[in-house]
């Protein structure tokens, strides 16, 4: 037992930060009458990253790439090493966060296509639900993954269930990734900048529209396409699916990471002038660095010698400053909980000749853990994670701690005294003591999910039998053999000596454990029992 009460009442919280908050420097005044931090909770920026490995932030094992803001982040806040998106692809990694629940628990939760229906219920308690059920103004802006509307739907009209039914006060998104069509920016329900003259169409079945594809016309591509990625082509490079019209409102790959940061901090300050600056906030910004395409604007050329994956990365960590900026601007750092993640692990080669593979030299992607994205292996979902609450979270520490994404929704309404409902968030944890630092262990088991799950309980590593796939692609594919594969990572981070055959017993009972949190949520959420 962890020893402490399940939810913490927001008074608790206040005691808590009395001290501190008075006496840490920097801490601007606030405006005239306005709320100080101490009487209410933190805002929280949570900035999600898309296939960013363990060693791609400058201050993991690993890395060569510089990335000053995010290092900055480490310095003032606490570095994890043991932390995990929930699945090694993003649309099952941006369910379970929002929902607290493992993605595998519902169907249609795959890699979701560019016309897909919106994936979570509106019925399901989300993460954005709880921080605005609790005073909250809450937005999204960035890559959403997670299925618009109905399906297949009409994107001249307004697309509704949206983000605002899973309560985002405010969107403004990239409906599903880069590499897929519709290329065009949805703000708060519609298609920005669409001429009515030039309708949009989408389609992932039939092909749609005369101009030539990324297959037919290769030769004028600006970056050419490896695997898939050779329907309709746009700003110069082929994507996956077909699409026409809509022309005036189609993005710029280049200019994207600047348009969703600039949006972000007018969402930041709208909130943050609201109520004289008296209610907290919540943003989640969802880079879509490093995933591909990847076209970082002319100015991060050669910015990390690794070609435009590692640009990509230093274009991430310069939006990452830029809210940080603000927060400092705003006098806000202390009282803002900021959160770096990523949706799952590393990959270079996903689908475009970038350089990517070529242009690598020495930095490691995944830092010491094996395989990345797609994978069953440690570096599908293992991930850097930092976490920065000026004089509430002990500056520049690492933790060891295993945490999963799927618990961020328990432990910040723990954090901010929401009331979870019965049934909501049901594989979620309160994980909160391990987010701040003060609770070394974490989760006592956690689900990795690919195409199969495996699991984690403390140091053992239980991977299924079946294929999963190695290496950071192009991949190669890996057979487990029956009764499946077990990995000490204490002694072995590698993945490398499997112990299926020296400990049988511990092999069993992971693989029961796995069969049990498949077959219902495991153990009572937030029971804070360690099986
Ligand atoms: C794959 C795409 C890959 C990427 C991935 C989703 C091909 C050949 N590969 O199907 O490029 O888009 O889906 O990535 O089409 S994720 O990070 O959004 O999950
Ligand atoms: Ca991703």
């Amino acid at each position: 037992m962890l020893g402490r009460p399940m939810r913490r009442a927001l008074p608790t919280l206040v005691l808590l930060a009395l001290p501190t908050a008075c006496t840490s420097p920097g801490a601007a005044p606030g405006p005239e009458g306005a709320a100080s931090a101490s009487e209410r909770p933190p805002n929280v920026l949570l900035v999600y990253a898309d296939d960013v490995g363990f060693g791609d932030v400058g201050c993991y094992e690993g890395s060569r790439t510089p990335t000053p803001h995010l290092d900055r982040l480490a310095r003032e806040g606490l570095r994890f090493t043991d932390a995990h998106s929930s699945a090694a692809t993003c649309t099952p990694s941006r369910f379970a966060l929002l929902t607290g629940r493992y993605a595998f628990r519902r169907e249609g939760t795959g890699v979701a296509s560019g016309d897909a229906g919106l994936v979570i219920d509106p019925a399901d308690v989300t993460l954005a639900d709880l921080l605005k059920g609790a005073g909250y103004r809450t937005g999204v802006v960035g890559k959403w993954h997670l299925g618009l509307g109905a399906g297949g739907n009409d994107w001249n009209r307004e697309v509704a269930p949206n983000p605002r039914d899973l309560g985002f006060d405010y969107h403004f998104l990239m409906p599903a990734t880069g590499d897929r069509v519709p290329c065009v920016y949805f703000e708060q329900g519609r298609v920005v900048g669409l001429d009515p003259a030039d309708p949009i169409a989408v389609s992932y079945g039939e092909r749609i529209g005369t101009a030539p594809s990324g297959e037919e016309a290769r030769d004028t591509l600006r970056q050419d396409w490896s695997h898939g990625h050779h329907d309709t082509i746009v700003n110069g490079v082929s994507r996956i699916g077909w699409m026409t019209g809509g022309r005036a409102a189609r993005w710029v790959d280049e200019t994207m990471p600047d348009v969703f940061t600039e949006r972000a901090l007018e969402f930041l300050a709208r909130a943050a002038d609201r109520d004289g600056g008296a209610a907290p906030w919540f943003l989640l910004f969802a880079s879509h660095d490093v995933h591909v395409p990847r076209l970082p604007h002319p100015r991060f050329a050669g910015a990390s010698g690794q070609g435009p994956r590692g640009d990509a990365m230093v274009q991430l960590d310069a939006c990452v400053g830029r809210l940080l900026r603000f927060l400092d601007e705003r006098g806000l750092a202390d009282d803002t909980l900021v959160i770096f993640a990523s949706d799952n692990g590393p990959v270079l080669d996903d689908g475009y000749r970038d350089g990517a593979v070529e242009q690598l030299g020495d930095h490691d992607p995944g830092g010491p853990w094996r395989a990345g994205k797609y994978s069953l292996f440690e570096g599908g979902t293992r991930t850097p994670f930092l976490v920065r609450w000026p004089g509430r979270v002990p500056a520049g520490r690492t933790s060891d701690a295993l945490v999963g994404q799927v618990d961020l929704a328990r432990s910040l309404a723990a954090l901010v005294g929401a009331d979870v409902p019965p049934g909501a968030l049901p594989d979620a944890r309160d994980e909160l003591d391990a987010l701040l630092g003060q609770d070394p262990l974490g989760r006592p088991h956690l689900v990795h999910e690919a195409r199969g799950l495996a699991l984690r309980r403390g140091r053992w590593k239980y991977v299924p039998p079946g294929r999963t796939s190695d290496g950071l692609g192009p991949w190669e594919t890996v057979v487990v053999e029956p009764p499946g594969a077990l990995f000490d990572l204490r002694a072995d981070p590698g993945e490398t000596r499997d112990l299926a055959g020296e400990r049988p017993e511990t092999l069993a009972e992971l693989r029961d454990l796995l069969e049990r949190i498949r077959r219902a949520p495991l153990p009572a959420a937030g029971s804070g029992e360690r099986p």
